[in-house]
C-alpha cells in the first residue's frame, strides 16, 4: 500500500488511545499497513497488557520500527499533552474506555471519568495542540449503546436514549465532540459503531465468552456456561471491518457523524445456535441462567442503518454473520485443542479470568 504522507514529506502519524484493545491492534495493524508511524497509549499495568500487539511490536531499539507506545492513561491530562508533544499526531484515534456496559453499573463513576470525561480530557489537549498550528483530525468512538431504548432501525437521525452509565458517558464524549467541533472548528467525528467481535474480543463479552466456552465444552473441558439475558438483540460484525471504517471517516474532506453496522440482527440465543452447530453441540444441555450477568436496564434491539456511510465512504462489512461465528468457533475450538494437549500430558492448565466471567 502506498504510503500515506503527513505534515511536509514524513509519513502520516497516528495516535491511538486504546491500544492494546481489540479494536485499537486491528487499527494499529491496519494504519501501519497504510504506512503510518503509530503511537498507543498504554496504561500501566503489573502484568503484560499489550498480548494483542505482539505480532506488530518491534523492539524499540532496532531501527525503522514505526510503532511506538507511551505510558499514559486517558484520565491523566498531562500525560495526555506530552504524548501529544512526544508523538505529534496527524490523526487522533480516541477508543479508550471501560469499555464493558454491566461493569459500568459496578463502577459508574470511573466509567464517566474514563469515558466522558477522558474524551473532554483529550479534547482539551488537542484544542492547545491545534492552536499551536497542528492540523490534527480526531476519531471519538461513539456507540449503538447510546441508542439504548429506542427501536430499530438507528441511524444518525435517531434520537439517544442510553440506559447504562456506559451510555450515558458515551453521549456526553458524543456532544463534547460536536461541541469543540463547532466551537474551535476542530477536525472531530463521532464514529456511532455497533457491536463488533473477533477471535481477539475481550472474554467477557457475550460472543467471545460463548465460543471460549462451547469450545472448551467440545473438548470436555468444561460442562456449564452461565449466562444472562438471551433474548437481546444485536447488530454484530467483524472488528477488522470496522476498524477500516474508522480510517474512512477521518479522509472526509469535512468532519462527520456516521453510523457504522450491517443492518442485521440477531438474538443471543441466535448466535448460540449457530456457534454450537458448528460443534455439533446441544447449548440447552450446558447453558444456565445467572442473574449476575443481568443489567438493571437493558437494550433490547439494536439493529442499525449505516446507508450514510455505504453512500458517502463507500463502506460495507465484508464479513458476514455466519462466517464471524464461524471464524471465532475456529479460533477458540484451536486454543480448546492446546488446552486439551496441555492437560493430557499432566500440565495444569489455569482457566484465565475464571472470577470474572
Ligand atoms: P476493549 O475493551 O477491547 O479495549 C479498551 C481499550 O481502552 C484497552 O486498550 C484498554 O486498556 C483501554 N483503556 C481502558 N481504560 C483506560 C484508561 N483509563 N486509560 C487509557 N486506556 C484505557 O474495547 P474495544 O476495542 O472493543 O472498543 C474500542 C472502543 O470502541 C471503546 O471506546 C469502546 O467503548 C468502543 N466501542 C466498541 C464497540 C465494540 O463492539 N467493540 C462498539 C462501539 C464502541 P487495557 O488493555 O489496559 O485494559
Ligand atoms: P454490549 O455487549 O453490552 O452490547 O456492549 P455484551 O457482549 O457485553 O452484551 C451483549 C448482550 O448479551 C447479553 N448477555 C450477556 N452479556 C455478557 N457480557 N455476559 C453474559 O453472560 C451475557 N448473557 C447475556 C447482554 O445482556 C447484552 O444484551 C458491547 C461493548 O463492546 C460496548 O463497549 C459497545 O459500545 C457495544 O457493544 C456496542
Amino acid at each position: 500500500m502506498s504510503e500515506q504522507k503527513g505534515n511536509g514529506s514524513r509519513a502520516r502519524r497516528a495516535l491511538i488511545t486504546g491500544i492494546t484493545g481489540q479494536d485499537g491492534s486491528y487499527l494499529a495493524e491496519f494504519l501501519l499497513g497504510r504506512g503510518y508511524e503509530v503511537h498507543g497509549i498504554v496504561r500501566r499495568a503489573s502484568t503484560f497488557n499489550t498480548e494483542r500487539l505482539d505480532a506488530i511490536y518491534g523492539d524499540p531499539h532496532n531501527q525503522g520500527v514505526r510503532l511506538s507506545l507511551h505510558y499514559g492513561d486517558i484520565t491523566d491530562g498531562a500525560a495526555l499533552r506530552r504524548t501529544l508533544d512526544r508523538a505529534q499526531p496527524d490523526e487522533i484515534y480516541n477508543l479508550a474506555a471501560q469499555s464493558h456496559v454491566r461493569v459500568s453499573f459496578d463502577q459508574a463513576e470511573y466509567t464517566a471519568d474514563a469515558v466522558a470525561t477522558g474524551t473532554l480530557r483529550l479534547l482539551e489537549a488537542v484544542r492547545d495542540y491545534s492552536a499551536e498550528g497542528h492540523a490534527v483530525r480526531v476519531y471519538q468512538a461513539g456507540s449503538s449503546e447510546m441508542y439504548g431504548a429506542r427501536p430499530p432501525p438507528q441511524n444518525e437521525k435517531t434520537a439517544f436514549y442510553p440506559r447504562s452509565p456506559y451510555a450515558a458517558s458515551k453521549v456526553a464524549a458524543h456532544w463534547y465532540s460536536v461541541n469543540y467541533r463547532e466551537a474551535y472548528k476542530l477536525f472531530v467525528c463521532n464514529g456511532i459503531l455497533f457491536n463488533h467481535e473477533s477471535e481477539r474480543r475481550g472474554e467477557t463479552f457475550v460472543t467471545r465468552k460463548i465460543t471460549r466456552a462451547l469450545a472448551r465444552i467440545k473438548m470436555g473441558l468444561q460442562d456449564t456456561l452461565y449466562l444472562g439475558n438471551l433474548t437481546a438483540r444485536r447488530d454484530w460484525g467483524y472488528a477488522k471491518d470496522y476498524v477500516e471504517a474508522m480510517w474512512m471517516i477521518l479522509q472526509q474532506p469535512e468532519p462527520d457523524d456516521f453510523v457504522v453496522a450491517t443492518g442485521e440482527s440477531h438474538s443471543v440465543s441466535e448466535f448460540l445456535d449457530l456457534a454450537a452447530s458448528y460443534l455439533g453441540l446441544d447449548w440447552r444441555k450446558h447453558v444456565k441462567e445467572d442473574a449476575r450477568y443481568l443489567r438493571p436496564t437493558e437494550v433490547d434491539f439494536l439493529c442499525g442503518d449505516a446507508s450514510k456511510a455505504r453512500e458517502k465512504l463507500g463502506w460495507t462489512p465484508k464479513v458476514t454473520f455466519a462466517q464471524l461465528v464461524k471464524l471465532m468457533i475456529e479460533h477458540d475450538l484451536e486454543l480448546a485443542k492446546q488446552e486439551t494437549t496441555l492437560t493430557k500430558a499432566g500440565h495444569h492448565v489455569a482457566q484465565r479470568g475464571a472470577s470474572q466471567r
